[in-house]
Order: structure tokens, then sequence, then C-alpha cells
């Protein structure tokens, strides 16, 4: 590691570093022939619902931020840089009701992943258009998915198309098949049994 250059103690325990970018899920890749039918829903517990064209989604302000990911099979990458659209952009059209303490993070096929909406809200979360400079590849979620950071990565949906916010924490796709529903990895939070 010491010769990777990396500072040791960003990398949690039991993880090691790749300089690749694995491709992990289930199901498979949806593909996006045009984006003319994609929207972005967010419904639950706010105001007023939305339901984003792509070109929508594009015209809300965008940021980036460089982040390090984990994945519970033990692979950390470090320094990727994520571009797109933060929560609160949403959050300023959609208003969340005070109600709103959770997230169910809605992908296609089915797919779900839950955090609270604090993680959501944080500085290092984004819903991602882009990965170190390119649009998402599509087995990486082209064109939006979720990245949360300070999670393992199962919790970063790709192929996102809705954001939902409840008042009680759902457990989501891999959560339900075991996995740590607070998946902190600093904690080690990898399986609830
Ligand atoms: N829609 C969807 N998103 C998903 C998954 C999935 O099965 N479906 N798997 C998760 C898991 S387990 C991981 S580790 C990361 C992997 O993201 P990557 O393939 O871009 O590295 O995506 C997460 N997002
Ligand atoms: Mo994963």
């Amino acid at each position: 590691m010491a010769e990777l250059g990396y500072d040791p103690a960003r990398l949690p325990p039991g993880q090691y570093i790749t300089e690749k970018w694995p491709v992990l899920h289930a199901g498979d890749v949806p593909s996006y022939p045009d984006l003319s039918a994609w929207t972005l829903r967010v419904f639950g517990e706010i105001e007023r619902e939305l339901e984003l064209s792509w070109e929508e989604l594009n015209r809300l302000p965008q940021t980036s931020n460089t982040q390090d990911i984990h994945c519970v099979t033990r692979w950390s990458r470090f320094d990727m840089r994520f571009e797109g659209v933060h929560w609160l952009e949403l959050a300023k059209l959609a208003q969340p009701k005070p109600a709103a303490r959770f997230v169910v993070a809605h992908a296609e096929q089915g797919f779900t992943s839950n955090v609270p909406l604090s993680f959501l809200e944080a500085d290092d979360a984004l819903l991602a258009t882009r990965a170190n400079g390119e649009p998402l590849a599509p087995e990486h979620g082209y064109p939006l998915r979720l990245v949360i950071p300070s999670k393992y990565f199962w919790k970063s949906a790709k192929w996102l198309r809705g954001i939902e916010l409840t008042s009680v924490d759902r457990p989501g796709f891999w959560e339900r098949y075991g996995y740590h529903n607070d998946a902190d990895p600093w904690r080690e939070e990898r399986y609830s049994f």
C-alpha cells in the first residue's frame, strides 16, 4: 500500500485497494437506446411529487466530489470523481415533509436500497451522471446512479429511477438478503447475521 502512495488510514478494516473498478450487481445491465422515455421520480413524504426528464435533471445545478468507495466484497477504490446533481437541488423542488426520515432508492428491475435521509443530504452524496470525467458506463449505472460513499457500495443504486422518502425505514434488496442495514465500512457492518 505504501508503494501506491496512499494513506493507509483511508482504508477501512478488512478492505484492500484496487486500481480497477469492479462491476457487481444482480440481474442484467439495462440498455437505453435513447433517454426520451427516461424519468426520475421523487415521491413519498414530500409536498410535491416530481417526475423529471433527463433534460430537466441535467438543467439543475451540477456539482462534483471526489470520494473513496468501499464494496462489501472487500475492494476499495480511492479518489473516484463523481459528477451530477445533489439531492438538495431536488429537495428544493420536492420539499420533504417533516415526517421524511428515510430514503428508498428505486432502480431498474425492482432493485432498491435504503439509507437514512441524512446520508442523502450529506456533502459526499450525489446523484451521479459521470465518473472520472466520463458519462457512467452502462455497467456502472448509466445514465444515473446513487453515490453514498460513507456506506458500503451496495447502497449506491445503479440505474436509478426513483427516490422515495419514507417515515419508517424499509430494507432494500440486499438488506433483505442478510446484508447489514447500516453498512458502515468503518464498523465493518457487512452482514446482519
Ligand atoms: N440497480 C442496482 N444497483 C446496484 C446493485 C444492483 O444489484 N442493482 N448492486 C450494488 C452492489 S452490491 C454494488 S457492490 C455496487 C457496485 O457498483 P459498481 O458495479 O459500479 O462497482 O452497485 C450497487 N448498486
Ligand atoms: Mo456489492
